[in-house]
């Protein structure tokens, strides 16, 4: 069964403590369950990380270019600041989706630049936890895909 990596970055592990408005009431324990039954019922098997650490990212998602057939990832504020994390993502030949829970471009000008979209094959904002879900979803529907990354083929 294919693996797929979804990783987290900075203060996600706050979710559901403060700013629901912006982020949601669910905790990201709760979507890491949500993500894990909603990927049996795909067939996938997910690996779900949270770090505030940069570095500990950067190794997870050469982790993920070794192990995974699929990276969905949420990398917080690193988006908009990291190109430590864009190389490494650049090294990923699998298919990356990039979530977020709140719509970064309806919030301030610098969120709504990010580093990892240039190596994604989609992006899901706005939709709370359940953006996890649909990222599972399609990254399922690009793995049948003969080739998902290089022709960056639309399910
Ligand atoms: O909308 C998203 O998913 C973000 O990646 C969340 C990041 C933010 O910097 C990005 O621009 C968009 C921030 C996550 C902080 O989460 C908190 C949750 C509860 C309380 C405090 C922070």
């Amino acid at each position: 069964m294919c693996v797929i990596f979804i990783l987290n970055g900075p203060n996600l592990n706050m979710l559901g403590t403060r700013q629901p408005s912006l982020y949601g009431y669910e905790t990201i324990a709760a979507i890491e369950k949500e993500c894990h039954s909603h990927a049996a019922v795909l067939d996938l098997i997910v690996d779900f990380r949270q770090s505030n650490c940069e570095g500990e990212l950067v190794s997870w998602i050469q982790e993920a270019s070794r192990k995974a057939s699929g990276l969905i990832i949420n990398a917080g504020a690193y988006t908009h600041t990291s190109v430590a994390l864009l190389d490494a993502l650049l090294l990923c030949t699998q298919p990356i989706i990039e979530v977020h829970l709140s719509n970064i471009h309806a919030r301030e000008a610098f969120r709504q630049h990010s580093y990892v979209t240039p190596t994604a094959s989609g992006l899901i904002a706005g939709l709370g936890g359940y953006g996890y879900r649909l990222a599972l979803t399609a990254m399922g529907e690009l793995l049948k895909k003969k080739n998902p990354v290089e022709s960056r083929e639309k399910i």
